[in-house]
């Protein structure tokens, strides 16, 4: 492959409702695609930086300078033979995996068309449907929360998660429970305690919950590991993995039991993968997480989800929970059984939709 044509553009999506963490409100997605063109073929990536530094160091504006300065004149005009040697060349620049994500994985669309071979398939996927669940933000009251709960257990949605934060945990998950008692449920702190919470934590442990993701700072292990040593229900982490030593390491320290695994957080398919093979042999389940993706993210997510050891419903939910109306075609779509369908075609299974994507476009850069 010939990398023959880079172009970078940020298209502004409104999401149909706002979606509140422990670190923020968000409204719209900024968001950067990557179309890579090498021997004629178009491949599609997403960068799924936050518009603000809230999650994790990088957002929308630097993944833009990162990539336009820095990746893009170490790709332009090279020739690969595989998506997967974009990491060695990228490996010098500290830090922004999501930018590099962004880039490797359309190289990695761009590749399972030459090879006439779904992505999915390209990455050594098995599965034909994959199992989902939703994230549920932070809402006003325990009632409103519940209704939301009804509409997706209702679409077929196999586990829930709920955001929580300090102040808003104990009392509205014990709300569910008692409203719930048998669902797959699971919380998603984003780093919002501290090991001194200990007792509120601890107090989690009375609803029997699938996990507890990310409880602790965005950048530790060794207080998991404390935290771990302490809590019945597992501990899933998030924002502390970036990429496979980060992950050996935390097994290593038993920091969790659980792995989400994330395509931009971790730089990409390549590292991505390596994570979930490091994480099937020591019998850790992984599963997919979310960041608001448009399709095409979405799409990628789908195909990486295909691997053996996504064993539990991930955060990889229909469009349309998302968007009046999305950049790709068809949408991505769940069934009354609460799976995605594993498209069979070349690539990513869904179309760009090139129109709309121009018509979204509020800048863009062709590298050539
Ligand atoms: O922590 O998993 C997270 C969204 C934005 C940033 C971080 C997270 C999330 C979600 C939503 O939980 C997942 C999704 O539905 O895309
Ligand atoms: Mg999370």
């Amino acid at each position: 492959m010939k990398v023959e044509f880079i172009a970078l553009r940020e298209l502004h999506l409104g999401l149909k409702a706002p979606f509140e963490t422990s670190f923020g409100v968000t409204h719209k997605r900024r968001i950067l695609l990557v179309e890579v063109q090498a021997d004629g073929v178009s491949g599609w990536g997403e960068i799924t930086a936050g518009e603000e530094p809230l999650f994790s160091a990088e957002t929308t504006e630097t993944a833009w300078h990162v990539v336009c300065e820095f990746i893009v004149p170490l790709l332009l005009g090279r020739e690969l033979s595989t998506a997967s040697e974009v990491g060695a060349l990228l490996a010098h620049i500290r830090g922004h995996p999501m930018a590099k994500a962004g880039v490797e994985n359309a190289l990695w669309d761009v590749e399972a068309q030459q090879k006439g071979l779904p992505l999915a398939k390209l990455l050594g996927g098995e599965r034909e449907e994959i199992p989902c669940g939703v994230s549920l933000g932070i809402e006003e009251s325990a009632a409103i929360l519940l209704d939301k709960i009804d509409q997706e257990l209702a679409a077929g949605y196999q586990r829930i998660k709920l955001k929580i934060k300090p102040g808003r945990d104990t009392n509205v998950v014990a709300e569910v429970r008692r409203r719930l008692p048998q669902i797959r449920l699971m919380v998603d702190a984003n780093a919002a305690y501290r090991l001194e919470d200990l007792p509120v934590l601890k107090q989690l442990d009375a609803f029997y919950l699938m996990m507890i993701e990310q409880p602790l700072a965005w950048d530790d292990l060794y207080q998991h590991a404390q935290l771990q040593a302490q809590l019945q229900t597992p501990i899933c982490l998030d924002e502390s993995i970036t990429n496979a030593r980060q992950a050996a390491a935390a097994l290593a320290l038993h920091a969790c039991k659980v792995i989400n695994i994330k395509l931009g957080r971790v730089g990409g398919h390549s590292e991505a993968r390596r994570i979930h093979d490091l994480c099937q042999q020591q019998g850790i389940p992984v599963w997919c997480g979310g960041m608001l993706e448009s399709g095409i993210g979405r799409a990628h997510n789908v195909a990486m989800a295909t691997l053996r050891n996504f064993v539990l419903p991930g955060d990889v939910s229909a469009s349309q929970r998302y968007w009046h109306e999305d950049i790709i075609e068809p949408e991505v779509e769940v069934s009354p059984q609460g799976t995605i369908h594993v498209p069979l075609t070349p690539g990513l299974g869904w179309r760009p939709r090139r129109e709309r994507i121009e018509k979204l476009t509020v800048r863009k850069e062709l590298f050539r």
